[in-house]
């Protein structure tokens, strides 16, 4: 039996789609009447403190989100595999979010915005994506996603992460040894990384003012669409107004929703998004559960599934 526990989205609708598409294995919503015992899967996203309560017979939890680090932190987390999210669609929606906000950022939108309501004529010509280089933290699911389509744009493109991939036409940086080298010809700073202990509150300042400063004309820029534990807000507030940054695109927040008091809002080179960089696709979400479903109770083992150790 799969048990549906779903926060903050439309459970009724995914659960009807499931029942289709898995039919006849039963599917359940928390309200209906069943044996916790007899749940064999559970599906969910934002759980409940009391959500695993009396799943004796669980085979795997699989997580409606690609990150995990909510649910690596709940209380009564069960030993049973975890699978994440991953989805040629939610790798599309991110790295349209990324394409969006790098090439926003690379043509100078805020100068030019800010010439444009000053009725000023100023003419500036930002250098070609060529001769300007995309970092990006994490080169997972999403961040080789992202790489791929901002190569045909012609950036030139670094990234870093913990192994190394061997990517063509990438400078690869790993570990924290070589963290620095990276961000030192990073002009764009993409986060596609995991919350971890290790990850949290990697976007301070510190991390700013490593990256080029020489490039891009109002200073080096920052996009998240991450997770906001990876950023110290009251440090890119700083590194705004004394141009560290020149600019930064925020998905993701320390505190969800951002609250009114936050002087984020108020910054103009500070482009903000309610955490909506990309969602899980309803119908291609339950193909993909379905299908992991279907094969394990065939014998075949899970796919993605989350290393607890590494937290991701
Ligand atoms: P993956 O697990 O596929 O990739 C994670 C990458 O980060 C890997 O390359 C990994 O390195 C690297 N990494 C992890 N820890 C470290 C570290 N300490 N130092 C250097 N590199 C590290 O994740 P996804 O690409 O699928 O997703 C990334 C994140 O995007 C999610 O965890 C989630 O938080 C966020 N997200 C945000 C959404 C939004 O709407 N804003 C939507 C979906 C996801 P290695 O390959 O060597 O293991
Ligand atoms: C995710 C998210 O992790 O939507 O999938 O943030």
């Amino acid at each position: 039996m799969l048990l549906l526990h779903l926060n903050d989205v439309n459970e009724a609708s995914w659960a009807k789609a499931f029942s289709e598409a898995l039919a006849p294995y039963p599917v359940v919503r928390r309200g209906d009447d069943f044996d916790p015992a007899a749940i064999e899967y559970i599906f969910v996203w934002k759980p409940k403190e009391d959500a695993f309560d009396g799943l004796t017979g669980l085979k795997a939890v699989m997580s409606l989100g690609a990150g995990v680090d909510a649910l690596m932190k709940h209380p009564r987390l069960p030993d049973a595999p975890i699978v994440r999210f991953v989805d040629e669609d939610l790798s599309q929606r991110m790295s349209d979010y990324v394409v969006a906000h790098v090439t926003m950022h690379h043509r100078q939108f805020s100068r030019f915005q800010a010439d444009q309501k000053a009725h000023r004529w100023s003419q500036y010509y930002p250098p070609a994506a060529s001769e300007s280089t995309v970092g990006i933290m994490g080169l997972g699911v999403l961040g080789q996603d992202a790489l791929t389509r901002l190569k045909p744009l012609g950036f030139e493109l670094r990234g870093w992460s913990r192994s190394r991939k061997n990517i063509e036409g990438i400078a690869e940086f790993v570990g924290d040894a070589e963290f620095d080298a990276f961000l030192a010809e990073t002009d764009i700073l993409v986060n596609l990384l995991p919350l971890t202990p290790e990850t949290t509150g990697i976007l301070n300042y510190d991390t700013f003012r490593k990256l080029r400063r020489d490039r891009l004309a109002g200073g080096p820029v920052i996009v998240n669409a991450a997770r906001g534990g990876h950023q110290k807000e009251a440090d890119i507030v700083r590194a705004l107004a004394d141009g560290t940054l020149g600019a930064a695109s925020l998905d993701v927040f320390e505190v969800e929703p951002l609250p009114e008091a936050s002087p984020l809002w108020d910054i103009e080179n500070c482009y903000i998004t309610p955490h909506i960089a990309a969602i899980s696709n309803e119908a291609s979400g339950v193909r993909y559960f379905s299908k992991i479903l279907r094969d394990h109770e065939a014998g075949k083992p899970l796919v993605n599934v989350v290393d607890r150790t590494r937290g991701y």
